[in-house]
């Protein structure tokens, strides 16, 4: 077969003291941190919609990237090739999964019947692929937030036309992600929100999107679609508001429709900053209430207030993420997917390898700093500590529930209560920094 990137080399680990930008110098497949093996804590994943499509486009300008398929114009060949783009690059940078949409896979149609049929081609042509290279699906997903239909969203339009369409695309996004034995299914809700509330009745848009995952739900089980339902959380952009905000809201929607065994969360590091928070925040959210599932693994600037997509290379928050994935025991059938996009001036393809090495060995270095810090034990220790009062007396009554307003007002009543130990956040930060 010929190759779709002939200049791009197997990349292989070759240590920190290698200067070859087009080898790892950190992660090294096989090398077991924590008894488990580096790609088994990872499980990367290539996007297809930001590696294969994208190229730089900003709404300010066109295309800048130059890639081996722009003389093609034929839509199903040109697809054809930027799939066969994704599996050989992919095996080449040892990345076990891509992600797609729908959409970005095949061309589009007039009807829902003929994208259809667009989609069934690739997806053939996807399966003989997967018997040449390793690649495997993490996750499929349905795009609905680019056509004009989905101008008002998707679940939650106002048309109950555009809902029945998006209910029959997600029906066979579903199908080809089962086909394709995905891990996964992802629902990020792109105009799943509003732009003003004055044209808004919240409570129907809500009420039909608890529907539409209920019926995602049984058409999963009637089909026998094994994968495990994701929610992407997202704050804003491209709508004012989105109603997936972020962790804590997903949770609460989840439990409200009944959806809370079915689905877990797929977390992007920048949808978390644009929700104010930390990335950390959102996974141990997730984390504690059991629905931690996968990550779209990228970062934001912090000056800029959009979803700039950027590769990661933040070795403090790789940190911080991993420590919170080692502690729910591995992201399970989820990974990190690179949800990440090169700058508009990065234009080669070499780039787009560099970028992708640059990210795994960023959760590489993440990876050993966070099994360290586990490892050495006074960190956690200490925030075990700091609540050391909750294991005896009233702090015990407290734990075990077995007080009222009246125990607790009698026991505080006659003492002097003032201020608590220290919280020693410049400290712990100092002993953070140790372990990078
Ligand atoms: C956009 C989202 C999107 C999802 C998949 O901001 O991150 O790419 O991951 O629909
Ligand atoms: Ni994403
Ligand atoms: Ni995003």
């Amino acid at each position: 077969m010929k190759q779709v990137f002939p200049t791009i080399p197997d990349i292989a680990y070759e240590g920190p003291d290698s200067r070859n930008p087009m080898a790892f110098h950190y992660y090294d497949p096989e090398r077991k941190i924590g008894g488990k093996p580096m790609k088994d804590h990872f499980r990367f994943s290539m996007a297809y919609w930001h590696s294969m499509n994208g190229g730089g486009v900003d709404p300010f300008g066109t295309v800048t990237a130059i890639r081996p398929w722009d003389h093609i114009t034929d839509p199903m060949e040109l697809a054809k090739v930027k799939m066969q783009g994704i599996f050989e690059l992919t095996t080449k940078l040892q990345i076990p999964f891509f992600c797609f949409h729908d959409r970005d896979i095949a061309p589009d149609g007039p009807t829902l019947r003929d994208a259809n049929r667009n989609l069934d081609e690739i997806i053939a042509h996807t399966k003989d692929l997967m018997k040449d290279y390793p690649t495997r699906l993490l996750w499929g997903t349905a795009r609905l937030f680019f056509h004009p239909r989905y101008m008002n969203g998707a679940a939650t339009s106002p048309d109950p036309a555009v809902y029945a369409y998006a209910a029959g695309q997600v029906k066979k996004a579903i199908e080809v992600t089962k086909e394709l034995g995905g891990a996964n299914y992802v629902f990020w809700g792109g105009r799943e929100g509003y732009e003003t509330l004055l044209n808004t009745d919240m409570q129907r848009e809500l009420d039909n999107l608890g529907f539409f995952l209920n019926m995602a739900v049984d058409y999963k089980k009637k089909i026998g679609f094994d994968g495990q339902f994701l929610i992407e959380p997202k704050p804003m952009e491209p709508t004012k508001h989105q109603y997936d905000a972020d962790s804590g809201a997903i949770w609460g929607f989840l439990q409200e429709y009944g959806l809370d065994k079915d689905f877990k969360l797929n977390i992007e590091t920048n949808h978390a900053t644009l929700a104010g928070h930390t990335i950390q925040h959102e996974l141990m959210y997730a984390r504690i209430k059991g629905i931690l599932g996968s990550v779209d693994a990228n970062q934001g600037d912090t000056l800029l207030g959009w979803d700039t997509d950027q590769f990661p290379t933040d070795l403090y928050v790789t940190t911080s993420m991993m420590y919170e994935i080692l502690q729910n025991g591995g992201l399970h059938s989820g990974g990190l997917n690179f949800d990440a996009k090169l700058r508009r001036p990065s234009t080669t393809v070499e780039d787009l390898a560099q970028a992708h090495i640059v990210g795994m060995d960023s959760f590489a270095r993440g990876l050993m700093a966070a099994q360290a810090i586990l490892d050495d034990g006074e960190l956690p220790g200490f925030v075990e500590e700091r609540y050391r009062g909750y294991r005896s007396d009233i702090g015990r009554k407290i734990a075990d529930k077995q007080t009222s307003f009246a125990d607790l007002e009698e026991w505080a009543i006659d003492r002097q209560i003032d201020r608590t130990d220290s919280g020693r956040q410049e400290y712990l930060e100092s002993l953070v920094n140790r372990f990078l």
